[in-house]
């Protein structure tokens, strides 16, 4: 008969609580990355009348200045309607490992009229210009009222409204990006975070490093 010590099972418990403290993604993020990889921003379309419209990553402070943020892409207004300032895809970041947190942010500016959204919110008590930002309130898309459309398995294209369409309509095309994962070899420090062994100081690092290379300035 097997016959544990009290010592024994404190070590079993010691390591079940690691192991579930091991995973290090959000499960109630707006998305999560289903392989670890770099992370790729592509505008797809826009139909709003803004004068500026910007779409980064995370949850910034409304107080903070561009060269803060981790901003994606960017839209001024030129005739004809508003349209990005760069097309290509752009890279965002490192993300390893599988089953990190993305979430985004959109910010308006028209007439130094400035609002905010952040899907962060939406785990939260969302503001209507949240929910309208970030789901598809009426179902539209037939998505289940997700504005996430999968492509694939780490690519979506994500319908968003902007932070002022909740005054008058949810129509999930004023600002239409592509977000998309490419799998990359883990180099060794990224193999230590997808084991999870250090997964607090590896989640750090991410930050810090998307903070120094996402693309975008102020
Ligand atoms: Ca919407
Ligand atoms: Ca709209």
């Amino acid at each position: 008969m097997l016959r544990l010590r009290t010592g024994s099972i404190r070590w079993i418990f010691a390591i079940a609580g690691l192991v579930a403290l091991a995973p290090p993604g959000v499960n109630a993020a707006y998305l999560e990355t289903p392989f670890a990889g770099q992370l790729f921003v592509e505008f797809v379309g826009a139909n709003n009348g803004l004068l500026y419209l910007e779409f980064g990553l995370g949850t910034p402070s409304i107080t903070s200045q561009q060269s803060e943020r981790q901003v994606a892409i960017e839209m001024t207004k030129r005739s004809g309607g508003g349209v990005p300032t760069a097309t290509p895809a752009v890279y965002a970041g490192d993300f390893y490992p599988a089953g990190s947190a993305l979430d985004f942010y959109l910010y308006s500016n028209h007439l130094n009229v400035k609002r905010w959204v952040f899907s962060s919110s939406l785990v939260g008590t969302p503001s209507d210009a949240e929910r309208t930002a970030f789901l598809d309130t009426d179902d539209s898309l037939g998505l289940g009222g997700s504005a996430i459309e999968a492509l694939g398995p780490g690519d979506w294209i994500l319908h968003l409204d902007d932070p002022i369409s909740f005054l008058v309509d949810d129509d999930d095309d004023d600002f239409v990006v592509r977000v998309y994962v490419e799998p990359v070899p883990l180099p060794g420090a990224a193999f230590l975070c997808a084991s999870g062994l250090v997964g607090l100081a590896c989640r750090g690092g991410r930050h810090a490093r998307r903070q120094d290379r996402v693309m975008g300035s102020a």
